[in-house]
């Protein structure tokens, strides 16, 4: 089951380690079941410092999906691993399949198997950061398991050794991932936004779907090919601290303008990275740019409605809930999401 080289391995099993010790390890379940939202970055992460680890060239800022993300339950078994997802088996030798069996084994006792039973309520692959609750709900479900009692923060320094961004799952409302400067990552976890208020009830998500196929290019790749090739990735760090500092003043006043510039720029930033890499990533397909203008088009009507766009062809869009109706009118397709429900 183990294909990792050893080496990447051991360090993920060092910092397992370190966070289990003095774990209470009283009893273990025989099933235990979790829920983590799915996240959107306002902030983008995009780099990372640390491939294995997952930990990143700078901090990132989420907003989580309120009732939307995944449900995993995990049960012991004596016989192989077994991956279900949406219902449907799948080999443990698919990607995704692959990629929850090697996170298991870091923390598996030896001859101990798993049956892990996935549900999703937003499109797997569409680039909705469905890996990121996937992999917050499945250390969720650990915790329980092997009631390890870790604290949010320690689970989501977990979270990320499976997917970066699934560090910022492990909370509701607006979430910061810190970069952290440790070289074994016991510093890059993320947090409910510190001072800034951690909620605004009348913000509303819209996703606008185009295409929920899996993506040409993941975005573990995809980040590779610009910190490698992109002339001017080195600027990334200041766009996300102006990014960030624009985030929190929005968040500390309210200010949905404010807060919807800061992401739409910081978007379509990582976007020029991806375009000006080698070989270029595009996203993006007619369908995208189609939308955005639709967007520019609402908003130079007045409506306050903007956009940002993930390792896939979708958008997601923000406004505030009184807006909903002109929303719609433009967008019939699109699916509403209430992130404090
Ligand atoms: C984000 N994305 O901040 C950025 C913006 C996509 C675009 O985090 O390699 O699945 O598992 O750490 O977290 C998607 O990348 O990548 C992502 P890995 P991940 O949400």
């Amino acid at each position: 089951m183990n294909n990792m080289p050893s080496n990447i391995q051991s360090s993920k099993q060092q910092i397992i380690e370190t966070i289990l010790t003095g774990t209470a390890h009283t009893k273990q379940l025989a099933t235990a079941t979790a829920f983590a939202p799915a996240n959107i970055a306002l902030c983008k992460y995009w780099g990372k410092r640390d491939q294995e680890l997952n930990l990143p060239v700078t901090d990132s800022l989420s907003i989580s999906l309120g009732d939307k993300g995944v449900t995993t339950t995990i049960t012991v078994s004596d016989q192989a691993d077994q991956i279900i997802l949406n219902s449907k088996q799948l080999p443990v030798n698919s990607p995704f399949g692959q990629r929850i069996c090697q996170f298991l084994d870091l923390v598996r006792p030896p001859g101990m198997f798993f049956q892990v039973v996935t549900s999703s309520n937003i499109p797997i692959s569409a680039g909705l950061a469905s890996s990121a609750a996937g992999f917050a709900a499945l250390v969720k479900a650990l915790d329980q398991l092997f009631a390890w009692r870790l604290t949010n923060q320690q689970l989501s320094i977990l979270a990320r050794l499976g997917s970066g961004s699934a560090s910022r799952s492990l909370w509701h409302g607006f979430v910061l991932w810190q970069k952290g400067e440790r070289a074994d990552g016991m510093d890059s976890y993320a947090q409910l936004m510190p001072i800034a208020p951690t909620e605004w009830q009348d913000l509303r998500v819209g996703l606008l779907i185009f295409s929920s196929a899996e993506k040409k290019i993941s975005s573990r790749v995809a980040m590779q090919v610009t910190v490698q090739s992109c002339p001017f990735y080195e600027l990334w760090p200041r766009q996300v601290a102006k990014t960030l500092t624009e985030l929190k003043q929005a968040l500390a006043t309210q200010n949905f303008v404010a807060l919807g510039q800061a992401t739409e720029t910081n978007s379509l930033a990582m976007h020029a990275l991806m375009l000006a890499s080698w070989p270029a990533i595009i996203y993006s397909t007619a369908d995208t740019l189609q939308a955005m203008q639709a967007v520019w088009q609402l908003r130079a009507a007045g409506v306050a409605v903007y956009f940002t766009q993930d390792a896939g062809p979708n958008l997601k869009l923000l406004f505030l809930a009184e807006q909903q109706a002109e929303i719609l009118a433009m967008f019939p397709n699109i699916q509403l999401i209430n992130p404090w429900i």
